[in-house]
């Protein structure tokens, strides 16, 4: 077991899920279609035919779900609100069934002693939104940022802790640029602007969060970071390298962190920004914590046949990839970490997702003895440990996921979760690996006394 005692006494042990890859219910309470509804219809674009139409039926199931978090023993849930429950048609009346819903699980939270951490926007943008031009219309910043302050008004005074986007690099990139997440957008240049619009709309929900909210929140963006390594050491893989750094890691922290987006990538894109005056200081609005998704490195060739970029990956030299393919390389983490704290100065880190998807194999009763898993989390934790012994301000970690879900493209087929879902009768059963987590968290606890 991971020796855990270099963490903080007030270390936040967590868990995570987003609002479309669990709740289902699509049209319960005045909830409208978000992209992802409608990203789900086009023929071929999830695996099997899948759609987050049910999904683990968290909407209804809450009350099991609240038992599976109590029973982890985490100090706090990080969830995601369903923008289009909120503003169905994305602007005009709030939709009170739908923001009743999220008081509830706040509610339920705080009664039990589990922090919220609430995420405003994992994806789900209101199609009535996307109707209008989605994220590369500039007006969709504004949107969320009306969306951000009526979410801080009623939640506000409960609620400290948010996360304005999860991995714009998803959205913007892997939404508008390869299409295999919705909108399913296939061009270089709206993926561009809608990257800007999309820390535009951070920005712009921090000072939103700041106005509205009771209390003073503390306020961070989630990026999904990977470690870069260049295939060789010929000069043009390591010139890939550092054009794909710039695509996946520099592009969102630079803006974030006061640098302005990086020059050498806007010469990559060839796109011009939809910069406005003030733009660049509301980006760089001062957050509170900063978090990290991690899952995997990179490692990365020069290839010509790519366009704009240059670059593709390359299979790693790790023995170990997950059911997604992705390698198993925990000292990413750790070099991510120390990344964010040394050359950004980040005050305050969170890892906001880390996890790993395999094909499980549950018995009749749906246990599931998952060692894959079980080792993915303990390599991960004794990264953190390391990076916190070099002195990186690591305040929490939140596994992911609770349970089984919507993996978006991918379908119901990866399996990311801490506790088994059956999806045909919707029963939770806490896996090897959600057992293992509990006995870390309670190791630390009593550590801390
Ligand atoms: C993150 N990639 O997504 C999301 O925040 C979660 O909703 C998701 O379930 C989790 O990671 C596992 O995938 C990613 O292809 C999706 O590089 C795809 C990638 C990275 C992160």
């Amino acid at each position: 077991m991971v020796e855990l005692s270099p963490l903080r006494q007030d270390f936040v042990w967590g868990t995570a899920t987003s609002a479309y890859q669990i709740e289902g219910a699509i049209d319960a309470d005045g909830r409208l279609p978000s992209i992802w509804d409608t990203f789900c219809r086009v023929p071929g674009a999830i695996d099997n035919g899948d759609t987050g139409d049910v999904a683990c039926d968290s909407y209804n199931r809450w009350p099991e779900d609240l038992e599976l978090i109590k029973q982890l023993g985490v100090d706090a849930y990080r969830f995601s609100i369903a923008w289009p429950r909120i503003f169905p048609t994305g602007s005009g009346e709030v939709n009170e069934a739908g923001l009743a819903y999220y008081e509830r699980v706040v509610d339920d939270l705080l009664a039990n002693g589990i922090k919220p951490f609430v995420t405003l926007y994992h994806w789900d943008l209101p199609q009535a939104l996307q109707d209008l031009g989605g994220w590369e219309n500039r007006e969709t910043a504004y949107r969320f940022a009306e969306y951000a302050a009526v979410v801080g008004a009623r939640l506000g005074d409960r609620v400290t802790d948010w996360v304005t986007l999860n991995e714009p690099l998803c959205s913007a990139w892997i939404g508008h640029w390869e299409g295999r997440m919705a909108p399913g957008i296939k061009d270089h240049e709206i993926a561009v602007r809608v990257s800007y619009n999309l820390m535009l709309a951070h920005g712009l929900g921090v000072a939103a969060l700041r106005e509205s909210a009771p209390k003073p929140p503390q306020v961070g963006l989630v990026v999904n970071l990977s470690g870069i390594e260049p295939a060789s050491t010929a000069a043009a893989d390591i010139r890939a390298a550092q054009v794909a750094d710039g695509h996946v890691n520099r592009w969102w922290l630079d803006p974030l962190f006061g640098r302005g987006f990086p020059a050498d990538m806007v010469e990559v894109y060839g796109v011009e920004l939809p910069e406005q005056p003030g733009d660049a200081e509301i980006i760089a609005a001062p957050t509170d914590f900063v978090g990290l998704n991690y899952y995997f490195r990179q490692i990365v060739k020069a290839d010509e046949s790519v366009p704009v970029l240059g670059f593709s990956q390359v299979p790693g030299p790790n023995v170990t990839h997950t059911m997604l393919d992705w390698e198993v390389h925990p000292a990413g983490l750790e070099e991510l970490i120390l990344r964010l704290a040394k050359e950004y100065g980040a005050e305050k880190i969170y890892i906001t997702e880390n996890g790993s998807a395999w094909v499980d194999q549950p018995d009749a009763d749906f246990n599931v003895d998952d060692t894959d898993r079980t080792a993915y989390l303990d390599s991960h934790l004794a990264a953190c440990v390391r990076a916190v012994e070099q002195g990186a301000p690591l305040a929490g970690y939140f596994a992911w996921s609770l349970m089984d879900n919507f993996e978006w493209a991918y379908g119901y087929a990866p399996r990311f979760g801490l506790a088994y879902v059956d999806y045909p009768t919707g029963k939770r059963v806490m896996k090897t690996s959600g057992k293992t987590y509990t006995d870390l968290i309670k190791t630390h606890r009593n550590l801390r006394g």
